[in-house]
Parts: structure tokens; C-alpha cells; sequence
């Protein structure tokens, strides 16, 4: 009795001693992010032993250099999870088999006869299930192609990081949309536009020789999340890149980017011709101009068979274009996308375009210049259209092209990267922004014509569809400068696989490979980065307000900014606060670009009384005392938005503080330090806009609006520090 009292303490303090020791080891070990959500970390105990006794032997069928990375990825990830990696044999000898591979590449996929499936899967699908090779069970991930079984092995990896069960496994899955790629705003002097997160990862100057090994991890963290381009290169482009020196370090870059099923694409100076090889002209009509590109395509395919085609900002921005030499953005596009053509390359058109005009709204300019070309462009050509009509704004109402453009294939282009969003210094899940987005009803064939169903081609048979994200990667040591933005590189890649994916969805996954599966903290981060948008919005722009930013930089509040020399480029021409109240008139009584949507959708946002609140300031110049539906007048609603915003990020902060212990103390530390920027940007937002404001509206501060700690000149005269 005593010795098995003694015995059972014996072993309760062993446990606790044994726990202590785990549990520091998993918590408190530093990590400094660099593994994103690949972090293949012990599993506990039990979980692992129950997915090791499924898992025994693997054969990866094959002898592809996708085929050699999917070896590498599973013996890298179930030995990081599982603690030893199971044997890895050329065939199928035992129960516990997992067997990867193509019907082509295997004749024991080719023997289970799923080929039918496999192929309504298409070339990048995959299914991974419980099945019997012979006598012998086993969990077989199978597609038609290698690049479909990367995807796959990446998917079952994820189950085993999520700790879900595998033993009856039925999955498949086909990405929704052909185009997924990331877009790098790099110059080739290794800096980044709007890039936050250190310099480019492309290291210029030492290509086509040395290759920086971080790139395959880059392709490997794409491939992940079934991302399958990079355009390398700013889209302000600078023609160097389509020499014959740059392009042999391109292609160096394509060749490591290739066993990922990563494609690289450029983008393309429209004047190239001219500054490369002194053509007197850029004119897309010039026959001379039109041979110009043909010969660079085939130069290019020559180095880099699998590239994907260009990227185009033409005539904006200061950009060059066909409209320099009275073409029309389809008689460029079309020029580029025939040089292309033969080797199935396609051209991302922007659609990123606005001129200065009297009267003119810049809201409304890509519309008029681009849906005239509808039905114009080539088969190859697809437009790539902002989510918003502005530019990457906290919040914006869908852009009118989407549902406008019923025979154009239509990408959107969404910014991963933070411009206008508190750079990587703000916890912001975009994933909530993009599924508002994606789910917004354009009504072009009636009610329920989401955008999503635009443009993964449901709504009217597009052929290519696609969807784009100007990258927020850098050479900072966890990639994207605030450990939490690393969601949002995740959030896009999973929501152009399936745009459709819930954020929570998202979310869940993500914190349990990159931080913890303990269920409670996940709960805690996850309601956190599910808020953490509207959150922002509130103490940014509140109600539909939008660009009211510091000029330039785009940080910290400066609605006062008068001085650019374009005057939609200054705040005040997008907020138009005066005596009488506040927003932008796009109604029939200002600019009317609310007629730009379906009438449904124009009838809804164009009357005061329907028109959504969060839009209200964006389509309406609203009386400061205007009755809201919370029965507040416009002025207390958005200064308690303001309130509501840094309510938020105080809270947060505070259940952060108490994740200290779940999370390890590097990346908690980390984040907390950027919380708490975040705090004091949250507090600076709110002060600077109401102050200003209320040099218009001539009102006191509602109850629980805390009054601002300075002065509107102090706030004029300081820009926010990053
Ligand atoms: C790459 C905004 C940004 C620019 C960016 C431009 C674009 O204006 O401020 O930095 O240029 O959008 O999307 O082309």
C-alpha cells in the first residue's frame, strides 16, 4: 500500500517534472519566425503515436524534381512532427504505406483506377485517402500531375500540424482559380515599394551564381498554399530587367522556383523598346515594336520555358503607355499578349488608372477607362482590377468593374503588404477584408453574382481566372516584419485556392501550425485577428472615410493635407469636411460614380437611408447631426468609432500579456512590442482626426470619447514614426 502510494507520488512528481520540461521546451524556446507556419515542431505524445502507427513507411513515386521536393517536404515534416521519419521504401510492403504520386509516375495509383476523379480534379488537384494497395492499408495522395501532389503531401502535413484525425481520410481538392501569384513591388536596387519588412529577396547583384538559399524556402512556403507565380519586379517598372544579363538571373530564380511549382512572371516597361534597344517609338501598332516583344518573349522562353507572362501598369502614375501614342489599353495589351501567345504566356493588364480632369472623381476613372475595352482584349489577356476604386484603402465598396465586364477575364489584386494599413506595425488579419470583398453582391445577373463568382469564372465562363497580391515579404528574419502578417501571405494563398475559405478557417489553421494548438489560446488569438480589421478601421477611417493619410508615406492621420501637387492625392479632396458635414457626394448630386454599379447595387448605396454605414461617408456628404441607426448624430457615432478602435488595441494588449507562457518568449516579446506601437498609433489616429474634425463640426466630444492629450498643431506638425 505504502510502496504503491510511494510509487504513484513517485510518478506524479516524475509527470510533473516531465511536463515542466515539455512544456518549456515547446514554450519558451526562442524562434524567431523564419519557419512561417512550416514549423514541423514535436507534436505531444499521444497525438504522435497515433499518427506514427499510420504512417511507417513512405514511397513517393518518381523521379521529377517536384517528386525529389515532396521526398524532402515529408521527410523534413514528419520527422519534425513525429519524431522519427518513417522508413521510405520504393514500393508498398507493408500496412501504414504512405504512397504518393501520378497515375503516370506510379502503377499502383494507375491500378486503383481513379483517373476519372483525378482528372475532374484537373492538373493541380489532389485526393488523399484511406485506401488498400494489395493487402496492405495505406494513405494515398494522388493527383494527375507532381505539382498536384506537392499540393497534396502539403495538405496532409497540415492535418498532421492541426492534429486531425487520419484515419479515414476522403479529401479532395482543386484550386478554384489558375492564377495565383504574388506580386513584388522590388526595384532592382534591392529596395521595396511599400515594402515593410527589410529589403528585397532577390539579390540582384549576386545572381545567376549564387543563390541565396532562402529562396527555396520562399518557394517552399508558396507551394504550401498552392501560391504558383511571383512576378518578381516592380510594376513601376525599370526596363533592365528584360536584358539579356537579367534575364539569365531571372531564369536562375525560375529554376529554383520550378520544383515548387512556382512560375515566374515580369512586369514590363511598355517603353522598353525604346530604352533598350533605342526604337524611336513605343506605339503597339508600330509593326517594329510589335516584333520588338515578339523577339524578347522568345528570348525569354528560351531562358525560362515555364514563365508566365507579364505584369502592366501602363499610363499611370506617370507610367508609359499605348495612350502616350493615342492607343487604346487594349491595343497594348493585345500587342504584348500576341508576343506571348505562342508560348502560353499571358499579360496582367492594370487596370490602375486615373487622370486629372475638371469635375473628375477618382473614383470612377478606371471604370470609364478601361469598361469601354470590354470584349477587347485577347484570350491571353486578363485585366487586374483592385478590390476597391481607389487604392488599397482599410475599407472600401467593391470596384465597379467587377460584374462589369462580362466578356474580359477580370483578376482581382489585393495588398497583402500594409500601404495604408499601419505598415507591419498593426495586427491586421486581412482575411476578413478580402472575404467582405470577394462576398460582395455586384448583382450583374441578379441577386447572389458575388464577386467571387466573377472571377473564379462561375458568373460568366471565364476562362483564365486568377487572383493577385502585392507581396509583403522581405529579408527581414521572419518575413514579413510583424510575426502575425505572415496570416495575411497565408490568408491570400488559401483564399485563391478557394475563395470562398471562411476566415475563421483560416485563421484556425494558421495559429495552430505558427503558434499553438492549445485549444484555448487559439480561441483567444483567433476571436483577436477576427476583429483586428474592423478594429483598424475604426481608428482609421470609420463610417467610409478613406485616404485622409500623411502624404507620401502613407502612416499615421493627416486629413489636413492640402499641399500634393495632384489634388486627388491629398486628403481633403476625399473627405470634404466642412461647416454643413462630411463625405464624398458620389450620388446623382455629386460625382454620380455611384452609377458605375448594377442598379441594384447603385439604388442601395446611393440612398442615404440603405446606403450601408460603413460606406456612408464614401458615396454621401452627411450632415454632421444626421440621425444614424443607433440613434447617435453622425458626429458622436464617429467619434465613438474612434474610441471603439483604441478600446480594441488596449484590450488586446492585454490578452496578449496573458498568452505570455503559451507563446515563446521571442516571438511573444515581439509581438507585444509591436502591439504596443500599435497603441499609440490607435490613440494618435483618434486625437489627430477629431481634433481636425472638430474644427468643422463644431461639436463636444460624446461621453466615453476620451479628450486628445495635444493640441491640433502638434499633431500637424509631427508625422507618426514607424
Ligand atoms: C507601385 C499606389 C501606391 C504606389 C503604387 C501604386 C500602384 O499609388 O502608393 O506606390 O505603385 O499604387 O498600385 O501602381
Amino acid at each position: 500500500m505504502t510502496f504503491a502510494k510511494s510509487q504513484t507520488g513517485t510518478s506524479f512528481i516524475t509527470s510533473v517534472v516531465l511536463a515542466i520540461i515539455l512544456f518549456t521546451a515547446t514554450t519558451s524556446r526562442a524562434d524567431d519566425g523564419y519557419r512561417l507556419w512550416l514549423r514541423y515542431d514535436p507534436l505531444p505524445q499521444l497525438v504522435a503515436n497515433q499518427f506514427r502507427s499510420r504512417l511507417t513507411s513512405i514511397v513517393v513515386a518518381g523521379n521529377s524534381d517536384i517528386a525529389a521536393a515532396i521526398r524532402s517536404e515529408l521527410a523534413n515534416g514528419l520527422t519534425g512532427l513525429l519524431g522519427t521519419a518513417p522508413a521510405t521504401k520504393t514500393t508498398v510492403t507493408d500496412d501504414a504505406t504512405l504512397l504518393i504520386g501520378t497515375p503516370a509516375s506510379s502503377s499502383l495509383i494507375a491500378r486503383l483506377r481513379w483517373d476519372e476523379q483525378l482528372s475532374a480534379l484537373g492538373p493541380e488537384g489532389y485526393v488523399i485517402r484511406s485506401a488498400r494497395i494489395g493487402p496492405h492499408s495505406a494513405i494515398v495522395i494522388a493527383s494527375q500531375s507532381d505539382v498536384g501532389a506537392l499540393y497534396g503531401s502539403f495538405a496532409f502535413l497540415r492535418l498532421l500540424q492541426t492534429q486531425q484525425p487520419i484515419a479515414n481520410l476522403n479529401v479532395s481538392e482543386k484550386p478554384r482559380l489558375r492564377l495565383r501569384v504574388l506580386d513584388h513591388w522590388d526595384n532592382l536596387d534591392g529596395s521595396i515599394e511599400r515594402g515593410y519588412a527589410g529589403q528585397s529577396l532577390w539579390n540582384w547583384s549576386a545572381l545567376p551564381n549564387n543563390i541565396d538559399p532562402r529562396l527555396r524556402d520562399y518557394a517552399r512556403a508558396n507551394a504550401s498554399i498552392g501560391i504558383n507565380g511571383s512576378t518578381l519586379n516592380n510594376v513601376n517598372a525599370d526596363a533592365q530587367i528584360l536584358t539579356p544579363d537579367y534575364l539569365k538571373k531571372v531564369a536562375a530564380i525560375a529554376n529554383v522556383f520550378r520544383a515548387y511549382g512556382l512560375h515566374v512572371y515580369l512586369s514590363a516597361r511598355f517603353s522598353a523598346p525604346m530604352e533598350l534597344s533605342g526604337l524611336k517609338t513605343a506605339d503597339p501598332l508600330d509593326p517594329e515594336v510589335a516584333l520588338w516583344w515578339k523577339k524578347k518573349a522568345d528570348e525569354i522562353y528560351t531562358l525560362i520555358p515555364d514563365f508566365g507572362g507579364f505584369v502592366v501598369k501602363a499610363n499611370s502614375e506617370g507610367q508609359p503607355g499605348p495612350r502616350t501614342y493615342n492607343r487604346t489599353h487594349a491595343d497594348g495589351a493585345n500587342m504584348l499578349a500576341a508576343a506571348l501567345a505562342p508560348h502560353s504566356g499571358v499579360v496582367l493588364w492594370r487596370a490602375f488608372v486615373y487622370d486629372m480632369k475638371p469635375g473628375y472623381d477618382r473614383a470612377g476613372a478606371a471604370f470609364e477607362n478601361l469598361q469601354p475595352f470590354d470584349g477587347k482584349f485577347a484570350a491571353n489577356v486578363m485585366l487586374q482590377v483592385k478590390n476597391g476604386p481607389i487604392d488599397f484603402q482599410p475599407r472600401e465598396p467593391f470596384h465597379p468593374l467587377f460584374g462589369a465586364m462580362p466578356k474580359t477575364q477580370v483578376v482581382p489584386e489585393l495588398q497583402i503588404t500594409q500601404e495604408y494599413l499601419g505598415f507591419s506595425n498593426h495586427l491586421v488579419f486581412l482575411a476578413q477584408m478580402w472575404r467582405e470583398f470577394l462576398d460582395s453582391d455586384t448583382h450583374a445577373k441578379g441577386k447572389g453574382s458575388t464577386v467571387s463568382k466573377v472571377v473564379d469564372g462561375s458568373l460568366y465562363g471565364q476562362r483564365l481566372t486568377g487572383l493577385v497580391g502585392v507581396a509583403n515579404t522581405g529579408s527581414d528574419r521572419n518575413w514579413t516584419g510583424h510575426h502575425f502578417l505572415q496570416a495575411n501571405w497565408y490568408a491570400f494563398g488559401r483564399l485563391a485556392w478557394n475563395p470562398d475559405l471562411p476566415s475563421q478557417t483560416i485563421a484556425d489553421e494558421w495559429i495552430r501550425m505558427t503558434f499553438t494548438n492549445d485549444a484555448a489560446a487559439v480561441n483567444t488569438i483567433s476571436q483577436l485577428m477576427l476583429q483586428s480589421w474592423e478594429a483598424l478601421v475604426d481608428y482609421m477611417t470609420p463610417l467610409g472615410l478613406h485616404h485622409i493619410m500623411w502624404g507620401k508615406t502613407h502612416y499615421g492621420p493627416a486629413p489636413w493635407w492640402d499641399t500634393e501637387k495632384r489634388e486627388d492625392w491629398n486628403p481633403v479632396y476625399f473627405h470634404r469636411a466642412d461647416a454643413k458635414g462630411i463625405g464624398f457626394d458620389r450620388t446623382a448630386t455629386g460625382s454620380n460614380t455611384v452609377a458605375q454599379y448594377h442598379p441594384d447595387v447603385r439604388d442601395k448605396f446611393a440612398n442615404l437611408q440603405t446606403c450601408p454605414e460603413k460606406f456612408l461617408l464614401w458615396f454621401h456628404h452627411v450632415p454632421w447631426d444626421h440621425r444614424m441607426r443607433s440613434g447617435n448624430i453622425l458626429w458622436d457615432e464617429m467619434a465613438l468609432h474612434y474610441q471603439r478602435g483604441v478600446d480594441w488595441v488596449r484590450r488586446t494588449n492585454k490578452q496578449w500579456n496573458e498568452l505570455a507562457g503559451v507563446i515563446d518568449r521571442e516571438r511573444h516579446a515581439a509581438v507585444a512590442s509591436k502591439l504596443a506601437i500599435q497603441e499609440r498609433d490607435a490613440v494618435w489616429w483618434r486625437d489627430a482626426c477629431l481634433s481636425y474634425f472638430q474644427t468643422f463640426s463644431k461639436r463636444p466630444l460624446p461621453s466615453g470619447v476620451e479628450a486628445p492629450a495635444k493640441s491640433l498643431e502638434e499633431y500637424k506638425a509631427t508625422a507618426l514614426s514607424w
